[in-house]
Parts: C-alpha cells; structure tokens; sequence
C-alpha cells in the first residue's frame, strides 16, 4: 500500500496484495479501480474523466452525503459535497491476504453552511476477493441529527442490451418523481433511461454481464438506486463519453426518501455495500 500522486495531481493510495489491486483517492475516498487477482475488474470509470481536482470522479463509487440527488436548495452541488473534499486516511491494516483501510472526512469552516453538525464520517475499505464498503456517520453534535446518502457504486457489464439486473422481485420503485411503481418481475433490462429508487428490496441483487455474474450486497440499506442514462442524457452528463451508456450501469445502496437517517446523540449507522464475482 503506497501513497501516489496522479497526473492531474489528485493523490491516491495504491493497493497492490495477493488477494487484489485497487486504487483509492484521498479526494471523496472515491475508489475508483478494484480488481480481484484472477478476476476482472469489479468497478467502471469513463475514460472521458481526466481526474481533475473539485469535481467526482466519473466511476467507482462517489460518495453522496451528506444529501443524495439535487438539495431543496438548487444552489447546493448534486449528491452533497463529501465526493470532492479531501479526506484522511487514518489507518491500513493487512488482513490476511488483503487489506482495510479507514479514511476520514475533516468538515471545514466552508462546510458548515451545508452541515453545521458536529459527525464523525468514516469509509471503511475491506479489500480482499470480495470489496466491501462502508460509510459510518457517529452523531457528536449532542441532538438529533438526519441525513440522506448512497454509495453510487458504477459497474463494467460488458453490453448493455444484454444486461439481465436480478433480485428485484417484489420490490416498487419511483422513477422521474412518478410512482411507486410495483415491480413484479425478478429481472430488470434495461432499453431507456432508467433512474429508480427501489423500495422493498431484497439485500442482494446480481448483474448477468457478458464476462459474468456480478452480486451486490447492502446493509443497512432499505433503498437502492438502478441507473443508466441511456442516450439522451449521455449527452448531458460531464466527463461522460456519449456511448459510455452501453458499458455501465449503476446500482448505488443508499438511504434514501423514507429511508433517510437519523441518528440520535451518540449513535452510528454504518451503510455498507458488498461487491464480488459471482462467477
Ligand atoms: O444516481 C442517479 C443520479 O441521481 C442520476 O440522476 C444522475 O444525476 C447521476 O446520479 C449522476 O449524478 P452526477 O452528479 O454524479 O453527475
């Protein structure tokens, strides 16, 4: 594990142990690379993302918090502002053939504005075959606190006319602020912009990509975000390739709408998402 400087000056922490490699930047704690040894990569990035300092990296896993989506206030940046401040790392400890990492979020002066309350914010990484990742929020400020978050994890799957996203039975969604909608079959395809937020969902779904089986695991998570912006928005979206659309879908565990935090004083919640090759 190794402190790195990249070209465009965003320093990040380089992961390289038997189990696997992975690359993690100091900016939003956004992991952007993981590879199992052995297995191809787990996580997307668009390569029309030059890792320009201020703004998220377009893939891996942004993390949005301390609001996910547009603020009641429109002047306030999308999915909070934890994705392009600098966080700390504060330890990494080998395990077994991996690794764990735990990194800080220091809430500045300029940030009161957004989140005046005194929180401990922590990513926690567990690197090994498997990436689990987790945002842990201790409420200090001594009242009652609440927040919404996701972690916006993007992933390669290969063709998307034949992405087959599974583990959805049962659950409804809302989507473009219409709904819910109740969503009976197991399987979602996807053949146009898709931008839910489901509900009643189990807490393991699998994207059928062309190189395999991916399975996504949340914990303490009763809502998750399936979204792929299809043709239309691809044009709109920064640091986004107009075709990127057709190699990536995101499925973000979140706590979202009714599945909002809040914390008591002294108490934690920690959102955490697991990321494997099935097969
Ligand atoms: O998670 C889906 C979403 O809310 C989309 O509506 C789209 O805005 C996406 O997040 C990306 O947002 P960003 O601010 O990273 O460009």
């Amino acid at each position: 594990v190794t402190t790195k400087k990249h070209a465009n000056g965003l320093e990040y922490v380089d992961v390289d142990t038997p189990a696997c490699k992975a690359r993690i930047f100091l900016q939003g704690a956004q992991i952007d690379f993981f590879q199992p040894k052995g297995q191809a990569p787990l996580l997307w990035v668009s390569n029309a993302d030059d890792y320009q300092a201020g703004s998220g990296i377009r893939g891996g896993i942004p993390v949005c918090w301390p609001w996910f989506g547009m603020n009641d206030n429109p002047e306030w940046p999308q999915h909070g502002f934890a994705r392009t401040r600098l966080w700390d790392l504060e330890s990494v400890k080998m395990k077994d053939t991996g690794v764990e990492l735990k990194f800080t979020l220091k809430i500045g002066e300029e940030d009161k504005q957004y989140w005046p309350h005194d929180t401990r914010v922590e990513m926690l990484f567990i690197l090994n075959d498997t990436l689990t990742v987790s945002l842990r929020n201790t409420n200090l400020s001594g009242y009652p606190i609440s927040f919404t978050q996701a972690l916006h994890t993007y992933f390669p799957i290969g063709d998307i006319a034949k992405l087959k996203a599974t583990g959805f039975e049962g659950s409804q969604y809302v989507e473009f602020g219409e709904g819910p909608y109740a969503q009976k079959d197991d399987e979602v395809l996807f053949n146009k912009e898709t931008d839910r937020v489901y509900t009643k969902l189990n807490s393991i779904q699998e994207l059928h990509t062309s190189d395999g089986i991916i399975e996504v695991g949340r914990e303490n998570s009763n809502s998750a975000v399936l979204w792929n912006p299809w043709i239309d928005k691809s044009q709109r979206l920064s640091r986004f390739n107009a075709d990127d659309y057709l190699s990536m879908v995101c499925l973000e565990a979140a706590n979202v709408l009714d599945d909002a935090v809040t914390l008591a004083p002294d108490e934690s919640h920690t959102l955490t998402t697991t990321i494997r090759w099935k097969s």
